[in-house]
């Protein structure tokens, strides 16, 4: 097979004053940050169904990618061959990990069987692929979204046969993630979720989701997948009100339906503006429950309604999520997956390429600042002194629990006011965070 990115080659950590735009300025994957390689803090992975399935479509117009290796088929000999590009581009720049939906690396088929032999003929070329280049798979998800069937949504549709249709493409998609050495397996809602109650059992819906959730747990025990299985929260788009608005609503749904010791979080920067959430907020919230999973990486315009799925550039997003990372210890199973998408009007192959080392490298950065922030630890301070009334006195008594109602009435009585208020220092805040960057 000729490369097709023959222009390219792998992609090198050149350093900050580095002008090469096919290089690394912060990302070096040996480089040691709190003990730890940059390579395993961000465990990159990218996302198969943005990367080498998007066109550039948008509800105005077709696609506009350029992408000379696609046959215009779609057929299986085009997905194998389109895996091994894939391949190559992810070689070339470094990622460890790659994620994917079932219909996204192979075409689905006429008939359910037929789209299962597809992804077994695909999946034997993106295992090939993985042995020869060591790439590995973060996790796989099923798309329970694109075809029609699924138009009331697939786990929580009100045709029963949806969801058994569903049942069976994702006990598929387990069965080729665990073959593929798969870490893990999302959930992300698609079309769980509904436009309009008049027509809507919520109820029954939200209780079959749980119980679709449970089937998947138990089927993975069965044919032993030990990877990770992550809920992927997402406020709106497709349906107006989606089950896994956030964070909170997601956890609160693990936790009364039983499945909080199977499955954690795999969050989103761009769902989490599109919840009225900041990253930062919903990667803290999830961490400090337990929760805290694996990240899907990008950015969304804050001027715009929708998941617009940018990469990620910003360094002060990046920052924030590595300040969260490094307090919580962490990635286990979970990685940096780029669900991102390079815009329509940048649609030469060689931007795939910048768009993938910007995020990189702004994760670097960001984590370098994090580190910083977190080696001088002037902010944790702070928050402690913020927080000291806590630490000793009725605060720590409080928290002892030695209080009620009654003795803290006893104590205020006595008293009379409370100790006077400090400053919360926001601006001071910021203004040390901005001395890091
Ligand atoms: C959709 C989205 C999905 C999930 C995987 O907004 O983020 O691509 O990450 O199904
Ligand atoms: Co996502």
């Amino acid at each position: 097979m000729s490369a097709a990115f023959a222009d390219v080659s792998k992609i090198k950590f050149e350093g900050p004053q580095s002008k090469n735009p096919l290089a690394f300025r912060h990302y070096n994957p040996e480089e040691k940050i709190e003990g730890k390689s940059m390579r395993d803090h961000f465990r990159f992975s990218v996302a198969y169904w943005h990367t080498f399935r998007g066109n550039g479509g948008d509800p105005f117009g077709p696609g506009t990618m350029h992408r000379p290796w696609e046959s215009g088929t779609d057929d299986v000999a085009n997905a194998c061959n389109r895996a091994r590009v894939g391949f190559e581009f992810m070689e070339k720049l470094g990622a460890p990990y790659y994620c994917f939906h079932d219909r996204d690396v192979a075409p689905e088929g006429k008939t359910l069987s037929e789209s299962h032999k597809n992804l077994d003929a695909v999946a034997k070329v993106l295992k090939e692929e993985q042995q020869r280049t060591g790439i590995k798979l973060l996790w796989g998800t099923a798309n329970l979204f694109s075809n029609p069937r699924y138009m009331h949504g697939a786990a929580t549709s009100c045709n029963a046969d949806a969801f058994a249709y569903a049942a069976a493409q994702v006990k598929k998609a387990l069965e080729v993630t665990k073959e593929l050495g798969g870490e893990g397996y999302t959930f992300w809602g698609g079309r769980e979720g509904y436009q309009c109650l008049y027509n809507t059992d919520m109820k029954r819906e939200v209780d079959h989701l749980a119980k679709f959730m449970h089937m998947a747990v138990d089927y993975a025990k069965q044919i032993g997948f030990t990877g990770q299985f992550y809920f992927e929260p997402k406020p709106k788009e497709p349906t107006k009100h989606q089950y896994d608005y956030d964070t909170a609503a997601c956890v609160n749904f693990l936790r009364a339906n039983g499945l909080q010791d199977h499955i954690k979080m795999n969050i989103e920067a761009n769902h989490a503006t599109l919840a009225g959430h900041s990253m930062h907020h919903e990667l803290e919230y999830a961490a400090m429950q337990g929760f805290l999973g694996s990240i899907d990486a990008n950015y969304g315009d804050l001027m715009l309604g929708w998941d617009t799925d940018q990469f990620p550039t910003d360094v002060y997003l990046t920052t924030q999520i590595m300040l969260v990372l490094l307090k919580y210890g962490g990635f286990t199973t979970g990685g940096l997956n780029f669900d991102a998408k390079v815009r329509r009007e940048s649609f030469e192959p060689v931007d795939l390429f910048y768009a993938h080392i910007g995020g990189m490298d702004a994760f670097a950065h960001g984590l370098k600042i994090a580190a910083a922030i977190r080696a001088d630890g002037r902010l944790k301070k702070m928050v402690e002194e913020r927080y000291s009334s806590w630490d000793s006195g009725v605060g720590a008594e409080i928290e002892a629990g030695k209080h009620s109602f009654a003795s803290l009435e006893k104590y205020m009585l006595e008293k009379g006011e409370i100790t006077a208020n400090k400053s919360g220092r926001q601006e001071l805040f910021e203004n040390i965070v901005n001395t890091y960057f």
